[in-house]
């Protein structure tokens, strides 16, 4: 039977990639498209689309529920998949207001929507960071939250609501807690792209702290084949970490740019260290591994491959770098030259 997925966030980073990810599947009936249309949200990233009858755009905001109730009477979706975020742990630093309001509120706008209309399956978009920082071993499923920034402690409380939803009005609720994803349109203000496109500039990249926090790098091709896995095969009330089995300091990473992009470490600028900066983040994913799910990209090839997205889509990332995000950049971190 073909399916009806509700997106929310689909024109962000790994939205837009779920999204190319379904319309290449002949099951998938219909794709709702649900986008505030924040500094991160780019439609270009989906302007294939526009002319596709089984993709259909709606312009609006997780927290109005008008838009969402019309959404589930006039769509009927059968998935709703939860994208929708603030995403950046330097921007909630900064301003938290906006974290607490999308990433919590606006999970229980489509929770209550969920409820009252009912659905096959509700994926909450959750992240590893809602653990915290662990120095040894990796996390389970089963271990306790400890958030430790604004936007890990809005995305924790979204994810615990969701699962309250299962747990009290029985709403299919999945939750997936996945590592840090890379690849094409990630929005040039994360750790590869900002440091792929600043050294295409010759721009200095500016690591944090001693640069030796270590990160778990999933590509993001396999996130959204996880997630697929997970409507299919995972059960209900349950969640899945999804990790990329990769963990590299980000000094690391950040020699793997210069090198494949030809250009010096003289680059590299240590700058001021993020405040309350998690060390490091590890999943232990023997939980999804068991089920069949597994990555199939290696890092080696997939960091090259995104490398080189960026350099060919210059006309994607330059005018974000322009503008909005510049202003935000030089007054959050003076210490860069
Ligand atoms: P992103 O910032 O690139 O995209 C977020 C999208 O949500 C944008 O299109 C934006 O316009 C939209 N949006 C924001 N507020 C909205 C609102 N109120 N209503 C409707 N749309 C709104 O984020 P991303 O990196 O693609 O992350 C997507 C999801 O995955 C988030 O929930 C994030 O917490 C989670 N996640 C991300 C990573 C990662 O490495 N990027 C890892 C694990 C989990
Ligand atoms: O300029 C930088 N310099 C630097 O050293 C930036 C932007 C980051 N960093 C460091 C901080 C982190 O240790 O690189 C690492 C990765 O940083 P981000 O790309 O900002 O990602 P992170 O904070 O790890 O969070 C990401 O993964 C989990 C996503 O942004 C989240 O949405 C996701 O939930």
């Amino acid at each position: 039977m073909k399916k009806t997925y509700f997106i929310t966030g689909g024109c962000g980073f790994i939205g837009s990639n779920f999204v190319h990810y379904l319309m290449e599947q002949e099951l998938v009936e219909r794709v709702v498209n649900l986008d505030k249309l924040t500094y991160a949200g780019n439609p270009a990233n989906l302007k294939q689309y526009d002319n596709d009858r089984r993709y259909h755009f709606i312009h609006g905001d997780i927290c109005d529920k008008k838009i969402v109730e019309q959404i589930f009477d006039q769509y009927k979706p059968d998935y709703l998949v939860n994208f929708a975020a603030e995403s950046h742990v330097d921007r909630s630093i900064g301003k938290p207001e906006d974290f607490i309001q999308t990433d919590i509120f606006g999970a229980f706008t489509l929770l209550e929507a969920a409820r009252k209309h009912g659905l096959e399956r509700f994926i909450q978009i959750s992240t590893d960071e809602v653990y915290g920082s662990i120095v040894s071993g990796s996390f389970r499923e089963t271990d306790p939250l400890m958030p430790r920034n604004p936007y890990s402690a809005s995305k924790a409380g979204a994810d615990r609501l969701a699962y309250s939803y299962y747990a009290t009005y029985k709403v299919p609720v999945i939750i997936t807690r996945a590592s840090n994803n890379y690849g094409p349109y990630q929005y040039p203000e994360k750790l590869i792209p900002l440091f792929v496109t600043n050294a295409m500039e010759d721009k200095p990249l500016p690591l944090y702290g001693d640069g030796k926090n270590v990160r778990d790098w999933l590509y993001v091709e396999d996130h959204c084949r996880a997630i697929q896995f997970v409507i299919e095969k995972g059960a209900v009330g349950e969640v899945y970490n999804i990790g990329g089995g990769n963990e590299l300091m980000n000094v690391e990473i950040t020699r793997t740019i210069l090198e494949h992009l030809g250009k010096p470490e003289s680059l590299i600028r240590y700058v001021d260290d993020r405040l309350g900066h998690d060390r490091r983040y590890s999943l232990n994913c023997e939980k999804l591994n068991k089920l069949g799910w597994r990555p199939v990209h290696v890092f080696e090839q997939a960091i090259k491959d995104t490398i080189d997205w960026y350099r060919e889509h210059e006309d994607w990332w330059r005018p974000l770098k322009t503008g909005e995000y510049l202003e935000y950049y030089k007054t959050h971190y003076k210490t860069l030259s």
